[in-house]
Order: C-alpha cells, then sequence, then structure tokens
C-alpha cells in the first residue's frame, strides 16, 4: 500500500492537470471568454474594404501570436524533456539526511530535459557535442536540481572563462556560420590556448558525443558535491547515472547523414520509446570521499575537469530512474524548465569548485531574462510539490493570491508566520566548512596538471574508439581555415600521446612532430609566465580505466532496437512473420521498408503495407537490416539501387546484417558479395536468426572499419 506521502508524491504530474487545457468539446473563445463566432476572416469595411481597429478578437490573436517566442537558452538550446520518477534502492542516510536519498519506500518524481550545447533550438540532434543531462527532483523537501552532462569533466576550471568558452564555440559573429559544429577556427583558436581543456576535448572528439539515444548515455554531475549528515558530517560525492541499455553511439559519418534523414533523431527516439512503453532507465551512483581523503589523490577533488577513477572509488548504486511520461505541450514543460544547480535541499552541498560556484550565480540569472519574471517557480513545471510560503510578494505574472496583512517578518498580526524551521525540522543550514584566507584572484596549484587524465582517457580507449579520436580531430582540425592554430593544436596533442598527434598532422599535411612539445604559453593571464604552470603533469599511478571505455558496456540486449527488413513483391511472408516473432520477442522492432508504401504482396499472395520506402528513410535510422528472401523479391532489390546503397551503408557503418540464404544473388551486388565467400564480422547469412539477435546486441562491428575502407 502506498504511504500518503508517496500517494502525494507521485501525483506531480497530474498536479499540472489542473492547468492542463484540452479544447475537445469545448467552444473556441477569446482569452477573457467572449464565444467566437468566426476565426477565418477578420472585420472589414465591406468586402473588398481594409480590416478595422475595432476587430479585437483579430488584434488579440495577432498580438499573442507576435509574442510566442522567449529567448531561447544561451547555451544548450536544443533539448527534449520527459517525466519520470526515482526510486531508491537503498538508504544513504549514513551520509546524507536528505529524505529522497533515506526513504526507500518513496517514489520521487523527475522531470529531466537532454540537450545538446552549442546549437540553437531547431539545430540537428546528431551534432558533435556535449549532450546536457538535466534531472529536477520534486523531492518532499523542496526541489534538487542535479544539472548534469554525460561527460564527467568540463573544458574549463573556472566559471570566469564560460562565456569565452561560449562565444567561441557558438557560429562566429561575422556570418553565424557554423550552426552546432565545433569544427571551426574559433573554437581551435580557444582551445588551443587553454591547456586546461584537454581532458574534456579528448572526451568531445570521441563517440560519446555522438550517441546513439539519450537513452543509451551516461550522466554526470560534474563537480564534487557534497552530502551532509543528521549529525552534520560532510562526505565530498561524485554523482553518476547509468543507463540501464548500456553506453552506444553511433559512427561520424552516420551522424552527419542523420543530421539531414532526421534531425530530430534523438528527440523521436526518446518519444517513441515513452510512447510504446519501453521507458527509459538509469540507475543512479555516487562516489563517496571522506574529508579527511580529500587530499589522497594526485588531483584536486575540486578541479572540475578531473574525474574519479571508479578503479579508485568505486561507484555505489543507490537508485533508480524511470522515465514513463511524455510531455502535454513541448513549451509549457520542455521550454519553459528552468534547472538551477544551486537548487539543493537538507543533505546535500555545494564545495568551492570554482566552475560550481559560477554556476550558483549564472543560472537564475538567465532564468530571470528567459523567462521575464522573479515568478517562474510558479510555473507549473518549476514548482515545488509543497505550497511556498514566504513573504516575497508582487512582480511580474504574479499567480499566487496571497491572503493576510502581515508580508514582512517578524510579525505579530500575522501570528507570526511563516515560521522558520529548525535544522530538526528539515530547515536548510549551511555546512559550516572552515575558511581562513585571504582574497585572491588565482588558480590553485593543485589545479595545473592537465594531461595526465587526458592521456589515461586516451589509453584506456579500444583501438577502434583511439581511431575515432584521431579521426575526429582530423575532421575539425581540417575545417579550421588557420594553419597556426592547426599547428598549436597538435603540439599541444603531444602532450597526450605523439603517435596520435603524428597521425593527425600527417591527416593535416603538417610536419609530423618528432617529440612531446612541452606546453609553453599558459592562458591563463595570472599565470601565463609562471613555469609551473606549464611543467606540472603529474603522473598518475592508473595507466587505464576500464570504465572510460564504451567497448566494455552491455552488449546482452537487443532490446528497443530498430531492425530494417528489405522487402519487394514476392518476399518470404514466413521469414519475414519468423524475423518479427524472434525480434518482438527479444524486445526490438523491425521496420518494413520497400520500394513503396502501401500494399507488397508475398511469394504465396499474402499482403502487408510496408512501414517505411527507400525514399523516405535511409539505413543510418536503424541498427541492423535483414534481407528477406524469395525469387520475385531478390529480383526486385537488385534493381533498387537504393537496397543496395541501403546494405553497403549498413555495412560501413559496422552494423549487424542479416540474410535469407536465397538473396546470395542481391547480396553480391553489394560489398559484402565483393568480398567472395569471406566470412564478415556481424553479418549473418543463411536465415540464422538466433545468430543474427546476438549480432544486433553486440551494437557495432568496429573491426570491419579497419580490415576495409569501403564508400558509401
Ligand atoms: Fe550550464 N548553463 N553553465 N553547465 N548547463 C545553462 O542555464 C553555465 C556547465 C548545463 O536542460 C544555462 O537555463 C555557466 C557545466 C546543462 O535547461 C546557463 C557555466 C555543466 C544546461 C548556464 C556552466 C553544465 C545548462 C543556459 C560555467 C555540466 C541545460 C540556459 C560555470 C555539469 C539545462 C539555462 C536545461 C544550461 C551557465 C557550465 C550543464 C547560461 C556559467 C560544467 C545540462 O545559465
Amino acid at each position: 500500500m502506498p504511504t500518503s506521502k508517496t500517494k502525494k508524491l507521485s501525483t506531480k504530474v497530474s498536479d499540472i492537470s489542473s492547468v492542463i487545457t484540452n479544447s475537445v468539446g469545448e467552444t473556441m473563445t477569446t482569452n477573457v471568454g467572449v464565444k467566437i463566432n468566426d476565426d477565418h476572416n477578420s472585420l472589414k469595411t465591406g468586402e473588398r474594404g481594409a480590416t478595422l481597429l475595432e476587430d479585437f478578437i483579430f488584434r488579440e490573436k495577432l498580438s499573442h501570436f507576435d509574442r510566442e517566442r522567449i529567448p531561447e537558452r544561451v547555451v544548450h538550446a536544443r533539448g527534449t524533456g520527459a517525466h519520470g520518477v526515482f526510486k531508491l534502492y537503498k538508504s544513504l542516510g549514513q551520509y546524507s539526511k536528505a529524505a529522497f536519498l533515506n526513504d526507500t519506500s518513496i517514489e520521487t518524481p523527475v522531470f529531466v530535459r537532454f540537450s545538446t550545447v552549442a546549437g540553437f533550438r531547431g539545430s540537428s540532434d546528431l551534432a558533435r557535442d556535449v549532450r546536457g543531462f538535466s534531472v529536477k527532483f520534486y523531492t518532499t523537501e523542496g526541489n534538487y536540481d542535479l544539472v548534469g552532462n554525460n561527460i564527467p569533466v568540463f573544458f574549463i576550471q573556472d566559471a570566469m572563462k564560460f562565456p569565452d568558452l561560449v562565444h567561441a564555440v557558438k557560429p562566429e559573429p561575422n556570418n553565424e556560420i557554423p550552426q552546432a559544429a565545433s569544427a571551426h577556427d574559433t573554437f581551435w583558436d580557444f582551445i588551443s590556448l587553454m591547456p586546461e581543456s584537454a581532458h574534456m576535448i579528448m572526451w568531445a572528439m570521441s563517440d560519446r558525443t555522438i550517441p546513439r539515444s539519450f537513452r543509451m548515455m551516461e550522466g554526470f554531475g560534474v563537480h564534487t558535491f557534497r552530502l551532509v549528515n543528521a549529525e552534520g558530517v560532510s562526505h565530498f560525492v561524485k554523482f553518476h547515472w547509468k543507463p540501464l541499455l548500456g553506453v552506444h553511439s553511433v559512427a561520424w559519418d552516420e551522424a552527419q547523414k542523420i543530421s539531414g534523414k532526421d534531425a530530430d533523431f534523438h528527440r523521436r527516439d526518446l518519444w517513441e520509446a515513452i510512447e510504446e512503453g519501453n521507458f527509459p532507465e538509469w540507475e543512479f551512483g555516487v562516489q563517496i570521499i571522506s574529508e579527511k581523503d580529500e587530499h589522497k589523490f594526485d588531483f584536486d577533488l575540486l578541479d572540475p575537469t578531473k574525474l574519479i577513477p571508479e578503479e579508485i572509488v568505486p561507484v555505489e548504486i543507490i537508485g533508480k530512474m524511470t522515465l514513463n511520461k511524455n510531455v502535454d505541450n513541448f513549451f509549457a514543460e520542455t521550454e519553459q524548465v528552468a534547472f538551477h544547480p544551486g537548487n539543493i535541499v537538507s543533505g546535500i552541498d555545494f564545495t568551492n569548485d570554482p566552475l560550481l560556484q559560477g554556476r550558483l550565480f549564472s543560472y537564475t540569472d538567465t532564468h530571470l531574462h528567459r523567462l521575464g519574471t522573479a515568478n517562474f517557480t510558479q510555473l507549473p513545471i518549476n514548482k515545488p510539490l509543497q505550497t511556498a510560503y514566504n513573504n516575497q510578494r508582487d512582480g511580474l505574472m504574479q499567480t499566487q493570491i496571497h491572503r493576510g496583512q502581515a508580508a514582512y517578518s517578524p510579525n505579530t498580526l500575522g501570528s507570526g508566520c511563516p515560521y522558520l524551521a529548525k535544522a530538526t525540522q528539515g530547515g536548510f543550514t549551511t555546512f559550516e566548512e572552515k575558511i581562513d584566507s585571504n582574497k585572491i584572484r588565482t588558480r590553485s596549484r593543485s589545479f595545473f596538471d592537465h594531461f595526465s587524465q587526458a592521456k589515461l582517457f586516451y589509453n584506456s580507449q579500444s583501438k577502434p574508439e583511439q581511431q575515432h579520436i584521431k579521426d575526429a580531430f582530423s575532421f575539425e582540425l581540417s575545417k579550421v581555415k588557420t594553419i597556426a592554430i592547426r599547428e598549436k593544436m597538435i603540439k599541444n596533442l603531444t602532450n597526450i600521446d605523439l603517435e596520435m598527434a603524428q597521425y593527425i598532422a600527417d591527416k593535416l599535411g603538417l610536419a609530423k612532430p618528432t617529440k612531446v612539445e612541452v606546453y609553453e604559453n599558459g592562458a591563463v593571464p595570472a599565470d601565463a609566465n609562471s613555469k609551473e604552470y606549464t611543467s606540472i603533469n603529474r603522473k598518475s599511478s592508473l595507466k587505464k580505466s576500464a570504465a572510460l571505455s564504451m567497448e566494455n558496456t552491455k552488449k546482452d540486449s537487443i532490446k528497443t532496437r530498430q531492425i530494417a527488413a528489405l522487402i519487394a513483391d514476392g518476399f518470404d511472408s514466413k521469414t519475414l512473420k519468423d524475423l518479427k516473432n524472434t525480434v518482438n520477442s527479444n524486445g526490438g522492432k523491425v521496420i518494413t521498408i520497400a520500394p513503396k508504401l502501401g500494399k507488397i504482396k508475398s511469394s504465396t499472395g499474402i499482403e502487408i503495407d510496408s512501414d517505411k520506402t527507400f525514399y523516405n528513410c535511409g539505413s543510418v535510422l536503424f541498427d541492423a537490416v535483414y534481407i528477406i528472401g524469395g525469387e520475385k523479391c531478390v529480383n526486385a532489390l537488385c534493381e533498387e539501387a537504393d537496397a543496395i546503397h541501403f546494405v553497403n551503408e549498413t555495412f560501413r557503418h559496422c552494423k549487424a546484417i542479416g540474410a535469407d540464404a536465397d538473396t546470395i544473388k542481391f547480396l553480391n551486388l553489394t560489398y559484402i558479395g565483393f568480398n567472395g565467400k569471406k566470412e564478415e564480422a556481424g553479418v549473418v547469412k543463411n536465415n540464422d536468426l538466433n545468430n543474427f539477435v546476438k549480432a544486433v546486441a553486440q551494437h557495432r562491428f568496429w573491426e570491419r572499419e579497419i580490415a576495409r575502407k569501403i564508400p558509401a
């Protein structure tokens, strides 16, 4: 039986229902309730006359329309959101007094927004970019926001540099080119002068920035936070989200093509998964460090360009988040949601990470600008579960009607209300960190090692992953027009891996570096001339961290994977049926693709409606392909150049390919055929559906890329 607490908490989504309007069955009215008789014609002076100013219906409609847009987010403008719940597996009471981290019986409602960083609101989902991973927990003690990314570190160490970073990555100011892409001069100019970005740029050039799905991304709180328990004892903590479907990405060529075929690919994927009841799930993990161990690491816990390797401090899984409801209205919910890393609840606190400290100012400031009023927390999506009681009053778009005479404290006229809460009653108290220092404007020396973890990341990648990083650098820097910037980047990269730097230099037509070029020109003004800034490069004891490679992720399921079945008239209906049964029973989905929409007739005369055609989709929108047999079908597919291209492209992107035994004539027209009888990894012929499913679960066969390059 749900406790009354549970009941109340899990009704967050329906709490919003009091403000949901549904016009089904209703008469159209103006905003002040006057029933409208004609919504098609404005009021005119005669049939061919001018429109009259008195037409209040027309004026209201147009002037509301003129104000429909609010400023898009300055970063993370492109995103999508969903509702869900968080359930704790085990109590963290030993470390935190936060109720939602203590009581395993409650379900905490959440709202999550995923985003890209650099692109405008209408940009493509598949840009090479960091993904935002913001979670708003509507807890019994107020809203807690974990505003993180899908990468555990960040480009810069001090919030002072954030506007510079963003100006550098956004489209260039003279011609507003390129959209949603870091492959341009200003970005790499900035990065080449900011050695502290070395670790993050390795992640950014890895496949982590081209995820297969939001549902297959990790999430990280990035900064070190504090957990504070009922006794006031603080522990440091790093937060993690681990997707139950594993961490998977697409290929770069594929990402670019998806941007053209379906710029809403990630948004659609999340929406459809939730609509179909395939609720995305992430486990919530913590790395906990006691205060006494603060200085035991070879990096500073307050430095947001560093992660704590899981081999050194394991991630303890403590709960699970499930996204189970799409929004009713994108603007009202996803666009108006206001996340803020400063929204913490009793039991969680900040550290002095200088990036985090700056964020604590920036988000509220942004919301005041974007949402235009100090009352933005009254919007249904931002409202806490509890009614807010305080003496803040009035302001633009005040929707609360505050009763009573006294809007100040202390008061007698209001019986002293609202009361203050003691710490024992849940009143928020800040962790009393001891500080005794001078005011200074400088960077801590403990933040100066920029390359050790960049190396650790590179060394932890599999060979194909390393190749993808080299390819990504080669691509991005080839788009940079200023040769000096390319050269500077190559020098910097020698500090991470000499062979990698040589490879990229060669691709850019530059001289291959022969030695490590110790970074010379520190970009941080206070330390620009400091030898120490450049020379500290502490050696990490750890050479590799398995958790940093996607190669080691889960590959045991095809749940929610989209499998294209190529068919034409004369297809073998039994194979299609068997394929559907096998794939469906393993949690995947088969989508039939034919030369045309409408009825397609099988060899035995059964008619089915094709789901898609070769002209309205492409292989890049699927996880795998299966070619259905049947003599007439195979002959028709042989005539279909797009079908041949479909299979070649699937092969090029290293995905699983399955085929009936009698499709060999068709396969011979593709690269699979060009390779004669040689077995290819992930290509399952001869109707072997079980092995095909196993191949799809592997996600990709990157070894094909190394074996040979194929055009597609
Ligand atoms: Fe943000 N960031 N950020 N950021 N950030 C914003 O807030 C900012 C940083 C992140 O889905 C803005 O509401 C500063 C790190 C996400 O609505 C803005 C600094 C991380 C989102 C802002 C950072 C993030 C934002 C723009 C350097 C990962 C999207 C609109 C100190 C831990 C939230 C808005 C959503 C959004 C400022 C750095 C994540 C301008 C000043 C590090 C996921 O306030």
